[in-house]
């Protein structure tokens, strides 16, 4: 649909939103993360059965193609070194007692440009952020509900994974293709596993995989329209009846792109995200986590993750661990 036929986020979402602005006072700035106290992370600590470990961050800076995925507009980390062996060879390079060579190097990078936890005020409509901050706070940095508090808190808690392509008997999720919170539970069952309050909710369509297996960013951005969630009102009161403190996906931007009946871009961003406070990670590695659990049947663990400290950051790349 085009653009100018999609009703406002205001209109599709409606006046009374499901809403948890208020809900742990005027000043919060970490939403629903704060379900995740110490007894969630016990509760994950229990999930720990053979002590396997992984790291959910994609590669970043990949010179080989395809290089990174990004949100169409974002580009790839520019990383360039500033001193190497190389520096040595002529004259000007720093002189140490004892003769000492080291590698420097800088980085460019947008820091939705990898795996990554969104600031809770990355998104918003209507003029307001998160727990109804003033959007102009976003000017020039974020002053409210930045990515800051994720990263001093750390998310810690127990994790689990649900594998839709699985369930749908195919490597990935096709572009556009779309599920629900009824799915989640049917994979759920079929997984054999039930998705409790508070738990960290992780979700597999295989798209990163697509990403790597295709190995064309041509026909991959061609009509730019990812997998995912699609909104609803009974899917965002699911959300929030199950109290889900963070949402981990392997897609760019962890729902379709475009909600298919209204055309609306990225709704979900703005009903969980900005209304509900859940915090959203995105671009998630989880083919061998996927793998490790559909071998023994087993679909939770311990999942912690922190983004970068970044002061007045909307972002911030993030390789969270995963412990089964
Ligand atoms: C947008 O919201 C545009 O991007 P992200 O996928 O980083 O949340």
């Amino acid at each position: 649909m085009a653009e100018n036929q999609a009703p406002e986020m205001r209109e599709l979402l409606g006046d009374d939103a499901p809403s948890n602005w208020g809900k742990w006072g005027p000043d919060d700035e970490l939403g629903a993360l704060n379900y995740l106290d110490n007894a969630e992370t016990l509760r994950g600590v229990a999930e720990i059965k053979s002590g396997e470990s992984f790291t959910l961050q994609i590669h970043m800076g990949r010179s080989e193609s395809p290089g990174d995925p990004l949100w169409p507009g974002r580009e790839g980390i520019k990383r360039q070194n500033v001193l190497d062996e190389s520096s040595w060879d002529g004259d000007g390079a720093p002189a140490f007692p004892g003769g000492l060579h080291y590698a420097d190097d800088t980085a460019l990078v947008f820091l939705q440009g990898s795996t990554q936890y969104d600031a809770l005020g990355h998104v918003w409509y209507d003029g307001k952020l998160w727990n109804g901050y003033d959007a102009r706070s976003t000017v020039g940095g974020m002053d409210k509900a930045s990515v800051l508090p994720i990263a001093e808190k750390g998310v810690s808690g127990r994790g689990v994974l649900i594998d839709i392509a699985r369930f749908r008997g195919k490597p990935y999720l096709d572009k556009g293709e779309t599920f629900n919170h009824n799915d989640l539970e049917a994979a759920a069952k079929a997984q054999g596993v039930t998705i409790e309050p508070h738990d960290i909710l992780v979700i597999r369509t295989g798209w990163m995989k697509y990403w790597y297996e295709l190995n064309n960013p041509e026909k991959f951005y061609e009509g730019f329209t990812e997998p995912g969630l699609t909104y609803s009102r009974e899917l965002v009161e699911w959300f929030q009846q199950r109290e889900v403190p963070n949402l981990v996906t392997d897609t760019i931007a962890n729902e379709v792109t475009y909600d298919p009946e209204s055309g609306v871009a990225l709704p979900l961003h703005c009903a969980l995200m900005r209304n509900l406070g859940i915090a959203l990670t995105e671009i998630a590695w989880l083919e061998p986590l996927a793998d490790a659990c559909a071998a023994d049947n087993r679909w939770t663990f311990l999942y912690t993750a922190a983004p970068l400290k970044v002061v007045g950051g909307t972002g911030a790349p993030v390789n969270p661990i995963v412990i089964r």
